[in-house]
């Protein structure tokens, strides 16, 4: 039994130097735990708001009226302490706290709970039940709204390596890919600075088909150099290029609109033409049908993985299910507000047969939870970028994982 003693709130900042919030707990016994979400910038549009109405002084003022009512409160297990935030919330979509307090709370409460127990995160957050580690999924070259629309349309191109023996070696194979598309970027693109987005990747004057030609270039090298065999994958975000008023896509880069029917066209060239094996958020996020549709014209090939179409909501999983929408999900615990909910949404997709994609978010913070949450979960894919502070953070919680528990091996993919 977990009782909580004090609740506390301080304004930080994210990797984009946008505000979050650090929620403190600390627990009848002396244990800290502390947690600051990460928000998106291409954010789907029924995922929990990061503060109620965008006000973060709205989220201090909701914080400490639930703090009251959490001191003293005792819980025995997660849902236990999620389905109270969710309660003292009332909205059912934490509408009144926003995702910066519930999830900082829900997070919070499982670091004491682990520190109490005397376990790892990972560890109370699967019941002890976690059994192996993710492979991590890197961006390599981005654009879209992560770059301010001045580079590659296609908001991420995405590497993972099938197989390692450690993440160790998972890792240190994608910083290679990095590394050298960055090299290949600084001869082939005139105005190539050495530009990064919100995510680390590379930013480039070229185009979408070029950076993708520089990223399997890059991978290439590192494969010769080191035998690991990767796939390339790409976000699409096509929610972000969606015009809602005329119904098409729009590509910036090249003034150019699709419909519909030729999005879904161009996606399929796309992933024959550099043989996709990861391909998210091909078409705007209310579109069940058409991802449908993709899923089955491509579903063999590629996994088709919705993000903003599940916004890691149960029952838009469910329905996504029902209609063989994707045969991948991304989990982003504060698009859904609090690990439970998370949970929830992983237990469906399970049960749909999913595979499972934890996510970090652009605007991201220097914890290390995720990781955790990651292995707990059971993701085969742990995506998030390959450098900065606030990514590498996560990669180095999971070697260290690996190398102080033991027994837990990465997954393999065979796409
Ligand atoms: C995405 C994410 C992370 P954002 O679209 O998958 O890469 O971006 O956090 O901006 O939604
Ligand atoms: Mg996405």
């Amino acid at each position: 039994m977990v009782e909580i003693s004090d609740v506390r709130g301080t304004l930080v900042y994210t990797s984009r130097g946008s505000y979050s919030i650090e929620v403190i707990l600390v627990s009848k016994k002396g244990f800290v735990g502390r947690f600051a979400s990460p928000s998106g910038a291409s954010t789907g549009e029924k995922e929990v708001p990061m503060f109620p109405d965008n006000d973060v002084g709205k989220a201090f003022k909701a914080l400490s009226m639930v703090s009251k009512k959490l001191v003293g409160f005792n819980f025995e297990s997660q849902e236990e302490l999620d389905s109270f935030i969710d309660e003292l919330d009332g909205t059912g979509s934490y509408e009144k706290l926003g995702a910066a307090v519930s999830l900082g709370l829900s997070m919070a409460g499982a670091e004491i709970s682990a520190m109490e127990m005397g376990v790892p995160l990972y560890h109370w957050l699967s019941n002890g039940h976690a059994s192996r580690l993710p492979l991590p999924l890197g961006n390599i070259i981005g654009g879209g709204k992560h770059a301010r629309g001045r580079s590659i349309d296609i908001q991420e191109i995405l590497v993972f390596p099938r197989e390692a023996r450690s993440y160790q070696e998972a890792f240190d194979s994608l910083v290679k890919v990095h590394k050298t598309a960055g090299m290949i970027l600084g001869k082939k693109d005139k105005c190539f600075t050495g530009g990064k987005n919100d995510e680390g990747a590379w930013t480039t004057s070229l185009n979408d088909e070029e950076a993708l030609e520089i990223v399997i270039e890059a991978m290439d090298i590192v494969s010769d150099e080191t035998g690991m065999k990767f796939s390339l994958g790409v976000d699409v975000a096509a929610s972000s290029l969606w015009d809602r008023e005329l119904g098409k896509y729009y590509y910036p880069r090249r003034n150019l609109y699709r419909d519909g029917e030729e999005q879904l066209n161009y996606i399929l060239e796309l992933i024959d033409k550099y043989e996709l094996k990861y391909v998210e958020d091909p078409l705007e996020e209310n579109d069940f049908t058409g991802f449908a549709r993709l899923t089955e014209e491509a579903g063999d090939k590629a996994f088709i993985v919705g993000d903003d179409l599940f916004v890691t909501n149960k029952s838009r999983v469910s329905l996504g299910v029902e209609k063989k929408s994707a045969n991948a999900i991304i989990i982003k615990p504060n698009q859904v507000g609090d690990l439970t909910k998370a949970r929830d949404a992983v237990a469906e997709a399970g049960r749909g047969g999913l595979l499972i994609v934890v996510s970090h978010r652009s605007g991201e913070t220097p914890y290390p939870q995720l990781a955790h949450v990651a292995i707990a979960f059971g993701a085969t894919l742990f995506k998030c970028g390959v450098v900065g502070g606030e990514r590498v953070i996560k990669h180095n919680e999971i070697i260290r994982i690996e190398n102080e528990f033991g027994g837990l091996v990465p997954s393999s993919i065979n796409k």
